[in-house]
């Protein structure tokens, strides 16, 4: 039983309009609450320019796939025949020189445009423009299977595992290194890919513009139960960071002083030992 060609003009459009929707569907849902790994909304500089890149990068691709989809539905529906028995040729073209330089040119011009827009990004994020002089020191290092946390300007600090918190509006310098094999360390709202190696130390220095709570995720492969290792970056006020710094054992001086914060402030913070269990914004 051969299927007519009007049903295949049918299924050719509706394969296309369904390509389109799960293309277009992402950029209608909500952000990151829901899509803990939803890459375009940016809470720090660095992950703003890369989140410019990426959007380059799918709007050029949803371009390229609609013009490439649409011409081969085009062919197909316009030269195509219901007959399968058919032993009939289009005509057959050989040697259009302008045809065949105009589809190699395009694409080398796509492509140098996006490794240029991705060079550059890359440059402008690993020279920050941020004053490190000012900025807070977190060592990061990965384990099988979790996270842990310490900051040599807050002595004290140890958090072996769980979710981090850093204040806002405040230069950070993420040191990222692994006791065991190769981690990553990402959270796509601030960073980009972070490779956390036995042995080495990765640094990235952001600062966190927004207040709030942003999801991090390993991204490398390392054993059974990688998918144990996503925890929280919380984007904290000056005191709440403080409050959650001396709750996990930092030095109350060294917080008051790093902080900068006031006296009221000061007597907010809670007395050597006290766990907060809450997570102030
Ligand atoms: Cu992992």
């Amino acid at each position: 039983m051969s299927i007519p060609s009007r049903a295949w003009r049918v299924i050719g459009i509706a394969v296309l309009v369904l390509l389109v929707l799960a293309t277009v569907a992402p950029f209608l849902l909500p952000h990151h609450t829901r899509f803990p790994l939803w890459p375009i909304d940016p809470a720090s500089e660095y992950a703003t320019r890369l989140d410019r890149v990426w959007m380059v990068v799918m709007i050029v691709g949803i371009g390229v796939t609609l013009l490439v989809g649409s011409l081969m539905v085009y062919a197909v529906t316009r030269f195509g025949t219901s007959d399968p028995m058919s032993d009939e040729e289009p005509p057959q073209i050989h040697g259009n020189s302008r045809l065949e330089l105009t589809w190699t040119l395009i694409p080398i011009l796509i492509v140098t445009v996006l490794l240029f827009i991705a060079v550059s990004t890359l440059q402008l994020n690993n020279a920050p423009s941020i004053d490190t002089r000012n900025a807070l020191v977190f060592n990061i290092r990965g384990y099988q299977w979790g996270w842990s946390y310490t900051s040599p300007q807050l002595p004290g600090l140890l958090v072996p595992s769980g979710d981090l918190h850093v204040p806002v509006n405040r230069p950070l310098d993420w040191r990222v290194t692994s006791s065991d094999v190769v981690h990553d360390w990402f959270v796509p709202a601030l960073d980009g890919h972070m490779d956390a190696y036995p042995g080495h130390i990765v640094r990235i220095v952001l600062t966190a513009t927004r207040p709030g709570v942003y999801y991090a995720q390993c991204s490398k492969f390392c054993g059974l139960r990688h998918w144990l290792m996503h925890n929280n970056v919380y984007v904290d006020s000056p005191a709440a960071f403080a409050r959650w710094a001396v709750s996990k054992g930092a030095n109350r001086t060294a917080v008051t002083s790093l902080l900068h914060l006031s006296t009221q402030q000061l007597a907010a913070l809670p007395a050597p030992g006290h766990a907060s269990a809450t997570h102030p914004v």
